[in-house]
Order: C-alpha cells, then sequence, then structure tokens
C-alpha cells in the first residue's frame, strides 16, 4: 500500500496525518500539543509569553522535540517503511536564524542523541519570531520608505510591508543584534527550517510561503532585489533558493531512517505555509471555492484566477502550490478572541454554543469589535486605543449578547475586509478547529448568506501536505486527488436563515464604531 505523511507545524502544535493512496483512506494520526506534551518550554499556548514591544517569538528547539515525539508516536501506530511520499507546512513568516555550523550538522545527525541537541548549537538567534510578533513598525516604514512606498511593496510582494511578515524581522534582527545577524549562514521560514531537518540538507521556500516575507516578488516567483537590499545586508546570501509548490526538496535522511523507520530514498516534496497547504487539503486549489479556518487566527482564502492585490493594504498574494496564486486574509482575532468573551464571563463552550442558539440573528442590533490585540484586518495603529472589545465589556452586562456580539463581530468584519478578491461565494468551506461548532457555522452562513460546508476528513493543512507529496512524487494530478479525498461531510451541510438586510445595517454600524476608534 503506497502511505503518504503530511506535517503541519503550526502555532500551538504539531501533527500529522498518514494516508493510503490505493483505499483513498486515514491510515494513522498523530498530535504532539506543545504546552502539554513540552511544558519545560513554558510555552503553553505554543509561543513564549510576555515578549517587550509587541515581540512574540517561539524556541525553534521546541519545534524539534515536538517533530520527534510525533514520529516516534506515529512509529507505534504504523509502518513507516511504507511511506513512499512526504511534505508538511509550517505556520507562516516565522523565521529561523542559523550560524556557520548549520549545514555539516544536519547532514551528520547522530541517531544516539535528539534532534534539539545537536542542533541547539547551529542557532544564530535563540529564538524565532513568529507571525503573532508585532515589533516591527519602524522597520516596515523603513522598507516601504527605501523601496518607494508601500504601494510599490505591495504591488512587487503581494502585501504592504506588514510587522509579522519575514522581511521586518529580519531587518529588526539586523538592527538589534549586528553581531549575531554577522553570524547567520541561513534564514529559514518555519517550514524550511523542519524540511532541511528532514532532508539533511538546505531545502527550498515554496512560493506559498515564501510570498509571506515581504522579500519575494509575485510576478516573477524570485527573490525581489530592491526588497532584498532595503530589508538587510547581504541578505541574498543568507536565503535559500525559491522554489514552485510542487518541487522535491531531497530525500529523508538517514538519520530519520535509522531512528524511525522510513525507507532510505523516501523523496520530500518542499514544505509550504499552514494556510496554502489548507487551501490543498480543503480541495480548493482550483478557483471557485472559499475556505474560512477558525484557528488561534482566522484566516479567510481562495484560489485567484488572476493576480489582484488588496487596494487597503490588508489582504495577501501567496503562491498557490498548484501553480498561480492564492489570495489570504489573516484576522488575528480569532479564537483568542472568542476565549476572551467565553472566559470573561465563566461559560465553557457548550454554554458557548448554547448563547450563540438562545439569541437571535442580528443580536438585536448589539454590535461588538472583538478585537482584544492588535488585528492586521483592518489595520490598526498599534498605539490606538483598539481593544474596543474588551473596553466594551464594562457595559456587556448580558454574557449571551456579549457572546453572540463577538462572533457576529467577527464574520461582519471578515465579509467587509474581503470584498476586495470579488468573490460571490455560493459555498464556503470551514476548517480549523471551531469549524465542527454547529453554531459558530451558522453565523458565518448567515452573515455571507451562503451554504457551509465541512470535510469529512479534518486537518486540513496536514491533509494538503501529504497529497501535495503524492502529486509531486508520484506525477498524479492534484485536482483529481483532492477530489478524492477532500469531500464534505455527509448531514452537515449548514444553509443560511434568511437574514433580510439585518447584516448590511449591522455592517454599517460596525464600520462607524471601527472609526470611533
Ligand atoms: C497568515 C498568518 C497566520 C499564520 C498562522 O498570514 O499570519 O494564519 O499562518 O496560522
Amino acid at each position: 500500500m503506497p502511505y503518504a505523511l503530511g506535517i503541519d507545524s503550526s502555532t500551538q502544535s504539531c501533527s500529522c496525518i498518514v494516508i493510503d493512496t490505493d483505499t483513498q483512506s486515514v491510515v494513522a494520526e498523530a498530535a504532539v500539543n506543545f504546552g502539554e506534551c513540552l511544558p519545560q518550554y513554558n510555552a503553553p499556548s505554543g509561543f513564549i509569553p510576555g515578549g517587550l514591544e509587541g515581540e512574540v517569538h517561539s524556541d525553534p528547539l521546541m519545534w524539534l522535540d515536538a517533530l520527534e515525539q510525533l514520529l516516534g508516536d506515529l512509529k507505534a501506530k504504523c509502518d513507516l517503511s511504507k511511506i513512499i511520499a512526504i511534505s508538511g507546512a509550517g505556520q507562516q513568516h516565522g523565521s529561523v536564524y542559523l550560524n556557520a555550523r548549520w549545514p555539516n550538522c544536519i547532514n551528520t545527525l547522530d541517531t544516539n542523541r535528539s534532534l534539539s541537541a545537536q542542533i541547539a548549537p547551529c542557532l544564530a538567534r535563540a529564538t524565532s519570531p513568529i507571525w503573532m510578533d508585532s515589533s516591527c513598525r519602524t522597520e516596515c516604514r523603513e522598507i516601504a520608505e527605501a523601496v518607494g512606498g508601500n504601494s510599490i511593496v505591495c504591488s512587487k510582494s503581494g502585501s504592504v510591508a506588514i510587522e509579522r511578515f519575514t522581511g521586518p524581522q529580519i531587518r529588526r534582527f539586523y538592527k538589534i543584534s549586528p553581531e549575531a545577524y554577522a553570524q547567520t549562514v541561513r534564514i529559514h521560514l518555519v517550514s524550511s527550517f523542519l524540511c532541511s531537518v528532514l532532508c539533511g540538507i538546505d531545502a527550498p521556500i515554496d512560493t506559498g510561503d515564501g510570498a509571506g516575507m515581504n522579500l519575494v516578488n509575485i510576478h516573477e516567483w524570485n527573490w525581489d532585489a530592491d526588497l532584498l537590499e532595503a530589508t538587510a545586508p547581504e541578505l541574498i546570501k543568507r536565503l535559500p533558493q525559491i522554489a514552485k509548490g510542487c518541487t522535491t526538496a531531497g530525500q529523508i535522511s538517514d538519520y530519520f531512517v535509522q531512528k524511525y523507520g522510513f525507507a532510505s530514498g523516501t523523496p520530500i516534496t518542499v514544505f509550504t505555509g499552514d494556510n496554502p497547504s489548507s487551501l490543498v487539503g480543503m480541495g480548493a486549489s482550483k478557483p471557485g471555492k472559499l475556505v474560512i479556518s477558525l484557528g488561534t487566527s482566522d484566516t479567510f482564502f481562495a484560489a485567484m484566477p488572476g493576480v489582484v492585490a488588496d487596494p487597503k493594504g490588508c489582504g495577501h498574494v501567496f503562491g498557490n502550490p498548484a501553480g498561480g496564486s492564492m489570495s489570504l486574509q489573516c484576522f488575528v482575532n480569532g479564537s483568542l478572541a472568542r476565549e476572551e468573551v467565553k472566559d470573561k464571563f465563566g461559560y465553557d463552550w457548550d454554554q458557548f454554543t448554547a448563547a450563540l442558539d438562545n439569541t437571535p440573528v442580528g443580536n438585536d442590533g448589539k454590535i461588538m469589535v472583538p478585537f482584544f490585540r492588535p488585528e492586521t484586518s483592518p489595520r490598526m495603529d498599534l498605539d490606538a486605543p483598539i481593544l474596543n472589545g474588551s473596553d466594551a465589556f464594562k457595559s456587556w452586562q448580558d454574557a449571551d449578547a456579549a457572546i453572540r456580539a463577538c462572533v457576529e463581530g467577527q464574520f461582519i468584519n471578515m465579509k467587509l475586509r474581503t470584498d476586495w478578491m470579488q468573490l460571490k461565494p455560493e459555498v464556503i468551506y470551514l476548517t480549523g478547529g471551531a469549524s465542527r461548532n454547529d453554531a459558530i457555522a451558522q453565523v458565518a452562513a448567515d452573515v455571507f448568506q451562503s451554504k457551509v460546508k465541512r470535510l469529512a476528513i479534518s486537518g486540513s493543512v496536514a491533509l494538503g501536505a501529504a497529497l501535495r507529496a503524492v502529486s509531486n512524487s508520484l506525477g498524479l494530478q492534484l485536482y483529481n486527488l483532492e477530489s478524492q479525498f477532500c469531500k464534505p461531510e455527509a448531514g452537515t451541510t449548514i444553509e443560511p436563515n434568511a437574514t433580510s438586510d439585518v447584516y448590511n445595517s449591522a455592517s454599517e454600524v460596525f464600520e462607524g464604531l471601527l472609526l470611533k476608534r
């Protein structure tokens, strides 16, 4: 039986799926939650709490320990020698800084020692800034000024200069730690870092994840000389190659063959970002479907027939692993905001769901801007008094109404901010942790006035990685694989309630509240 492995190294956990391509079924799954399984890293939600000036970092050694726990667990569940194709995905934008020891180290790993112990001396920077980091405002401004303004950054890279993107983060590192930058011989994204470790050689960065750096020219799908120069000196020699999503990065290294029983020579397809991978895992790599992922951050994405950039500068264009491009909009206040409201009123998730069921569509006109962290959609001035949701808590006595206001506010904001993609969805595919919640899915259906479907197989990021691996390694059409594996779960389609113009007026009030911030 030919098996394929897809790995998903996300913000809070590392998980994977093994699929059987003959029977089109799931053979095994495994997951390692960073906070629960690796408490020694003191990162209960996957990042180091308490960062100053908007810094949010994670320990890359934690990602390596999680990968080893994951593979150890998987080995007990299925025969890894049957795997004939491997790929994976990482949380987007996070970066890992490596010194001159790196190339030789990953090529000569010793199975008697852990990955983390061996790779620790290769880190030129102990921790990795991740997508939640908002410390690079000055650097964004400097990069934009250096190339002639944000409209140029956007037309070149598909996004204006954004705090969480890797280029501004690299610039900040170069400015605050020039000696450590000088020691850095390679900068990887989370995705290409893990791919390199598995291959034992430097892996390329794919166009899907690479476009989230403010460094790649989306018309040429290669590093952009002006953006590199505006970011940090001699950056090109510190970056790996850029490759299209369905390219082979290498073969599994001996370390994993000996330690976990993979077959020698198993090909590894370049890793990508979690969102491009999810596009494939949701069966949406061909234009026509729209996906909303409800995770730590909520994301909204779709394959694009052409390359259209967001004129307001909060949306992004990334490479589509199947070729061409995809649009993506990220909402920082995703499950973090839902949890904030739930916890504020001491509710559990059942009570949260009941609150949505017990309150009317449109919430009798009660509206919240549910932002508890600086939001990127719409882009916010980080100094502005943005915490509308938490400020407003004082006036929210009614827990049920506050919960509906939070979820409605999230989808109203999402609809307003994604207008630029010019998509007219008939069906929305929902994924991510909160997508299983019918009450939340119903609000999405009502606000967008569209059917909402969920897929039978959850974990679209890992599934997308496994499908890309099969497509590339066996030369099969990605879209055919998607139609076989990405089937909607029968009987779970949510139909929209007729809401007349409740949400039209609510959207106007919402925009008014945003302006008052
Ligand atoms: C996308 C983004 C997040 C991360 C983590 O731009 O910042 O969705 O990929 O999931």
